[in-house]
């Protein structure tokens, strides 16, 4: 059975989650609580040597890390990722931008306003990191004005790669309000048959 290596609250992990679910594929979790350093063991870091979460053991006992390359191995195959080769492109395209343009501005607020609190250097980073998050959103918004979904008119892992943050993106103090496009997406997603929330195991 696939195991998978995860903290609940993480985006990141929910990605994971959240497709596993939607593929209806069980799978075993460990909680590793990374508060307490519990990704940073000699142990897990024999399976991650970047040490963290989520990290995904295989059936044959290979363990594979980063949320999107992890997305992009359960989905071959379904109906979560495409078979033309421009779309598949397109499904990266938009899974390179959440980790480059999204996630280190929204869910890196997120974090430090829910985990962390703010010292006096993330004080100073916090302007940078609400404008490099808007940013992201209003791209979202002008893509999510024109279609449904990311890439070619039906759900694939670009759109989970990208939920698992905006959708909490109001614990780091974004407003949707002024998103109409992001919002009923992320309805149209909640929506979805083996849907759960961030919370769940
Ligand atoms: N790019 C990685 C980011 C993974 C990541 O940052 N994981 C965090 C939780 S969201 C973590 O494990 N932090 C614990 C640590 O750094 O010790 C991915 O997409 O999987």
């Amino acid at each position: 059975m696939l195991h998978l290596y995860d903290y609940l609250a993480s985006g990141n992990g929910y990605k994971v989650r959240l497709a596993l679910r939607l593929l209806g594929r069980p799978y075993r979790l460990t909680e590793l609580d990374i508060l307490k350093g519990e990704t940073r063991t000699p142990a897990f870091l024999a399976k991650n040597p970047n040490g963290r979460i989520p990290a995904l053991e295989l059936e044959d006992g290979t363990v594979l890390w980063e949320s999107n390359a992890i997305l992009f191995y359960l989905a071959d195959g379904t109906r979560l990722l495409p078979t033309d080769r421009l779309l598949r492109a397109q499904v990266l395209q938009w899974m390179f931008f959440e980790q480059y343009s999204h996630e280190p501005y929204i869910a890196v607020m997120r974090f430090w306003l829910h985990y962390t609190g703010l010292d006096e250097d993330k004080l100073r980073q916090r302007a940078k990191k609400m404008e490099g998050g808007y940013a992201a959103l209003a791209v979202m918004e002008s893509r999510l004005a024109a279609a449904p979904y990311f890439v070619g008119g039906a759900l694939s892992i670009a759109d989970l790669a990208l939920y698992a943050y905006t959708h909490v993106a109001h614990e780091g103090e974004f407003d949707l309000g002024r998103f109409p496009a992001i919002r009923a997406w992320l309805a149209r997603i909640a929506a979805e048959p083996g849907y759960a929330p961030i919370t769940a195991g």
